[in-house]
């Protein structure tokens, strides 16, 4: 049995179990989830959504945002969430690439995205916060029961889109095999039951947020405390409700700084799981110093699903992200010639399971040269294994900055700052940032008379990037270092401004 819901509904326990409580203090039961599931299923049906058809959401977080996910598998479609800080024209190309049936968004964006709709051939509905909206009220006049769409294991369930190095966003099609495989395996693994409360403050439009936290949570008949947001002080409020939080590593780092958090803050608490990005050995021994807990740190993608974890039981060793999961083979081979390499050396890390996804929507010759012919996905990402078999993530083969656990790919945001007039040229690079982990940094080289400053960079950028993607600061230099080859030399120019985001005295 691999369908999600299928999945779902057979491990529900009694249906008055709360589900999902939200901080206006609403209470969704299972047996309400459900419902509303049924509801937001029958409203795709009435607007003509069949299986196979995507489903293209960007809308804030809300219990009837998890019940349009689970609606949408129920329908045999997929769900395609996009990060809400998308401006229309990165929206555009989404639209313009997955072709969904239908569009739903916040009632904020219903005119210039019901335009882009019209243009592409899209349906629109609207979904606000606080679970409002054309496709709730279309729900809502829709039955409590629906039958849900039969799935083979290997059928999308979703299409996640993830940046290339290439520029072009990619969409990672992802099976119900590829999601309950993944979430069963980490409830396992993370021992989550019944009992547990998870804190839920990540976004719900990627792996982390969705798959991880909310499928593991809903396959073991868990509660979730929604937040929208991280917010420290709210965190530490709900801890001794809670049994368990997941994170990425800035919520980390912003805990360790607050001074509420103490043992007897995170007494009731049994798991604390960081992920998306490398976490500071300093932030896991600061934490640990603080609350006697270890964070668990495990390691994924967005094509992945989740491959290594620490061990639940044993040691959590900081700087490491543990054992490849049950089920999933891990490697490490040269980065070149794609041979295995010597135990202890680094390498190209590559994986194999049925965690992996099913391959980039509409990009055949691309997922072929991701995989190799053995059916090993290539990561792009560096680790190396120790003689105990903790895999250890120590670079990335792909320009790639992770920023507060959000992907940039430099060569998007390069494009678009080489189009701003009186720029000649530029690099974007990531710097160690304290809160962000790195700090999206653009090198700019200006054309002969030009003369730009900061802000005129940033302004130029406002409405075609999102906010998370926009260079924190802008550096302007006579020419950008390169090799005799002629590419830029990305190295030379973290080494040079590695401290930029250094704390002022530190
Ligand atoms: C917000 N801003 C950011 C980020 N978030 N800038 C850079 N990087 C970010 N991540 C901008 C805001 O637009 C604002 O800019 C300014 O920074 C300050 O916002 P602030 O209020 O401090 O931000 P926040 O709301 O507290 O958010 C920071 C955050 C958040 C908590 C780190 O970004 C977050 O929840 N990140 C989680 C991302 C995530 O779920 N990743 C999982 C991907 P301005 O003032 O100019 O507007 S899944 C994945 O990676 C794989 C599969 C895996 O292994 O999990
Ligand atoms: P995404 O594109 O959002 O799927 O991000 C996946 C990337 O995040 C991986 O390829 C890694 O580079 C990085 N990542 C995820 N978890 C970790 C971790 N625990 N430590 C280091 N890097 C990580």
């Amino acid at each position: 049995m691999n369908h999600l819901y299928h999945l779902v509904r057979g491990r529900m326990p009694d249906l008055a179990k709360p589900a999902i409580e939200t901080p206006a203090g609403r209470v969704i039961s299972y047996g309400e989830l459900d419902a509303m599931a049924a509801r937001f299923a029958g409203a795709l049906v009435t607007r003509s959504v069949v299986p196979g058809d995507r489903v293209l959401v960007q809308v804030e977080k809300s219990a009837e945002a998890i019940a349009l996910y689970l609606a949408t598998v129920r329908a045999g479609a997929i769900f395609l969430p996009l990060n809400t800080a998308y401006t229309l024209s990165e929206v555009e190309y989404f639209v313009g690439d997955a072709e969904p049936k239908l569009i739903v968004c916040d009632p904020a964006r219903a005119e210039p995205v019901g335009l882009l709709a019209s243009r592409y051939g899209a349906e629109i509905e609207t979904l606000d916060e606080q679970g409002g909206g054309s496709l709730a009220e279309l729900a809502a006049q829709q039955p409590p029961l629906f039958a849900d769409v039969e799935r083979g294991p290997d059928d999308l369930a979703a299409i996640l889109y993830t940046s290339g190095t290439t520029g072009r966003s990619k969409g990672a099609m992802l099976s119900h095999d590829n999601l309950t495989s993944n979430a069963l395996a980490l409830a396992a693994l993370w021992r989550f039951g019944p009992d547990d409360v998870l804190i839920h403050a990540l976004p719900i439009f990627h792996t982390h947020g969705l798959f991880v936290a909310t499928n593991v949570s809903l396959l073991t008949a868990g509660t979730m405390l929604f937040l929208p947001k991280f917010d420290a002080d709210e965190i530490l409020r709900l801890m001794p409700r809670a049994t368990s939080m997941m994170g990425v590593p800035t919520f980390y780092v912003r805990l360790v700084e607050h001074a509420g958090l103490t043992r007897e803050a995170t007494e009731h608490m049994r798991l604390f799981v960081s992920g998306s990005a490398p976490l500071l050995a300093e932030t896991h021994r600061k934490f640990e110093a603080m609350t006697g807990h270890a964070i668990l740190e495990r390691y994924g993608m967005t094509e992945t699903n989740m491959n290594t974890s620490n061990p639940y039981d044993g040691d959590r060793i900081p700087g490491t992200v543990g054992f490849p999961l049950p089920g999933v083979e891990l490697r490490i081979v040269d980065q070149e010639s794609g041979a295995a390499v010597a135990a202890g050396t680094i390498g190209m890390i590559e994986v194999k399971g049925p965690n992996v996804f099913k391959g980039y929507w509409r990009m055949p010759d691309k997922t072929a040269e991701d995989f190799r012919p053995d059916g090993f996905f290539i990561t792009g990402d560096l680790g190396v294994i120790d003689a105990r078999g903790y895999v250890s993530i120590v670079g990335r083969g792909k320009d790639l900055v992770i920023s507060g656990g959000y992907n940039v790919y430099p060569k998007e945001v390069e494009d678009e700052i080489d189009q701003i007039p009186g720029v000649a040229e530029s690099a974007v690079i990531g710097l160690p940032h304290p809160d962000f982990g790195e700090g999206v940094t653009a090198v700019v080289v200006l054309a002969k008379g030009a003369s730009l400053d900061e802000a005129a960079i940033r302004d130029a950028l406002e409405g075609r990037l999102a906010r998370f993607k926009q260079p924190k600061r802008v550096i302007f230099v006579d020419a950008l270092p390169r090799n005799a080859m002629g590419k830029v030399q990305k190295k030379a120019l973290r080494d040079t401004y590695a401290s930029l985001y250094e704390p002022q005295g530190a």
